[in-house]
């Protein structure tokens, strides 16, 4: 039986390592910026987006290498994934105290030191994606993997989601909104890690296609999570402020639907994702057991 514990311990280590490899070092003229760069991106994370392009590529490709390939491509999206909670924590947005378990890199760092490390490691982001010491990519599928990424994180995928969500605060909005603010602030990062994986590891049109529907689904299962534990779990579990949805009269689906029926609608994304993966082979088993992962995880 695959223990996708172990396989997640195991991933998360390797990508924490070249992570701290790659990263720049926090010394020099540039000391203090790069430090609150590095604080963000340390303190904790579940390295949710990087396993998924690594598992999405394994699916793909028995290659030993293919590993080694895609390292960069997920510490890119790690770094653009903790840009996005440094900002949404900001005064003028969430304005949180607390992340993965510390005090928000404004609370460390100043608003300006916080804006300033998301900038950073927004553009080291695509520094790392393009940088030529990264050999094992095509150029073809580099640039692919860039769009693909530049795409997602942009304004008609996280960043415009932002904007929607901090839009409808306070406001009625339909379902179909709060489905269009899901897809983009929390789920296109999700399906751009998934499809960067594959495009690396040389995926077929068609391959890419059945992985766009289990990304899709797999992001609409987080996002609809995220929901239910902000108002199941405690603050000390999430390492978040629990009740930050209620606080911040946002629409969520628990708000739309209960808890139970958002339940049901979890695991419903969760069986679409994993019936999006019936033609590939038991490669695909890492990606099978982290679209469980994401539905049962507790913060
Ligand atoms: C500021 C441009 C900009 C975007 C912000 C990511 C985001 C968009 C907002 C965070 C608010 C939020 C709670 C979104 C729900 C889903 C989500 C992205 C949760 C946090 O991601 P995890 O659970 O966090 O992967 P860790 O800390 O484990 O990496």
């Amino acid at each position: 039986m695959f223990d996708i514990q172990h396989y997640l311990a195991k991933k998360r280590k390797r990508f924490e390592q070249e992570l701290d490899t790659l990263m720049l070092s926090a010394d020099g003229d540039f000391a203090d910026h790069v430090a609150a760069m590095r604080y963000s991106l340390f303190i904790g994370g579940k390295r949710v987006r990087p396993i998924l392009c690594l598992a999405a590529g394994e699916c793909i490709s028995p290659d030993p290498a293919l590993e080694e390939r895609l390292l960069p491509v997920g510490c890119a999206l790690e770094c653009i994934h903790t840009y996005s909670l440094i900002h949404d924590d900001l005064p003028a947005m969430d304005n949180d105290d607390l992340r993965r378990g510390h005090p928000t890199n404004h609370k460390k760092f100043g608003e300006a030191g916080a804006i300033l490390a998301g900038d950073g490691l927004l553009t080291f982001a695509f520094d790392l994606l393009s940088d030529p010491r990264f050999t094992g990519l095509s150029d073809a599928s580099r640039l692919q993997i860039i769009h693909t990424i530049a795409g997602a994180a942009g304004s008609l995928g996280m960043v415009g989601g932002q904007a929607l969500d901090m839009k409808s605060e306070g406001r009625k909005i339909s379902f179909e909104d709060l489905q269009t603010i899901h897809r983009s602030k929390t789920g296109a990062l999700i399906t751009a890690s998934i499809l960067s994986g594959a495009i690396g590891a040389g995926g077929s049109r068609s391959q890419l296609d059945a992985l766009r529907v289990y990304g899709d689904n797999v992001g609409l299962a987080f996002q609809i999570v995220d929901d239910l534990l902000d108002v199941t779990s405690t603050t000390e579990e999430l390492g978040k402020t629990a009740g930050s949805d209620v606080e911040h009269d946002k629409v969520t689906y628990p708000a739309f639907f209960g808890i139970e029926k958002t339940r049901q609608m979890a695991g419903q994304a969760v069986q679409a994702s994993l019936d999006a993966l019936s033609d590939f082979t038991d490669r695909a088993g890492p990606l099978r057991s982290l679209a469980q992962y994401i539905v049962d995880r507790t913060k």
